[in-house]
């Protein structure tokens, strides 16, 4: 229920936030696998009028030396299942990208679209620190709606072909660095998935 009221926000808002998503116990879990990380700076933006400052971790498949990042895979997409009541395709959305992000307080990504080829939902964890995350009317746009996930949150945000493929209406959207002082980094899981099995 909480799920399909979650993904109709997402339908009609863009973006949905669910608040203490991941419990307290696996959040440390995931901070302790990601210390054995290395983080990298990302390539550059396609599209060159995006800047942004953070570095990432990405995996194709998990290693099995993270259980704690299976298990939030796992959750995540059990949450995305219990949608397929308000988007039946839903039930064929396997993330297959997993992206681990770091912002300082510096850090940022100013307004774009996620990539084409990730289809119907981007999942966001925000694992850790906090952030402002707006969806804008255009690139360089106001924002329209701004979310302030905290530690263990979950975004939801509307990716390409959840309504229609015929029309793109990926949202424009821009994140800023971590806004909570009490922690170096912010860290974001972001799940999304390229072939709808
Ligand atoms: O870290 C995040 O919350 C997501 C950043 C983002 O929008 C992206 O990398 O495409
Ligand atoms: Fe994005």
């Amino acid at each position: 229920m909480q799920s399909e009221q979650t993904l109709q926000t997402v339908i009609v808002d863009d973006v949905a936030l669910f608040p203490l998503f991941v419990p307290e116990g696996l959040q440390q879990r995931l901070l302790r696998e990601f210390e054995g990380l290395s983080f990298k700076d990302p390539e550059a933006p396609q599209c060159k009028l995006v800047r942004q400052d953070f570095d990432k971790v990405q995996l194709n498949e998990i290693p099995h030396d993270m259980p704690a990042l299976d298990e939030l895979d796992e959750l995540v997409q059990n949450f995305v299942q219990l949608g397929t009541g308000v988007e039946p395709n839903l039930s064929k959305w396997f993330p297959n990208e997993i992206v681990i992000q770091r912002y300082t307080s510096a850090g940022h990504i100013t307004g774009h679209k996620d990539s084409k080829k990730h289809r119907l939902l981007v999942a966001i964890v925000n694992l850790a620190g906090s952030c402002h995350f707006d969806i804008l009317t255009c690139r360089d746009g106001q924002p329209v709606i701004r979310l302030t996930p905290k530690a263990g949150d979950l975004i939801l945000m509307k990716a390409s072909g959840l309504l229609s493929d015929q029309v793109d209406d990926r949202p424009f959207h821009q994140v800023s660095g971590n806004l909570d002082e009490s922690v170096r980094y912010r860290i974001s899981v972001g799940f999304r998935c390229s072939s709808l099995t």
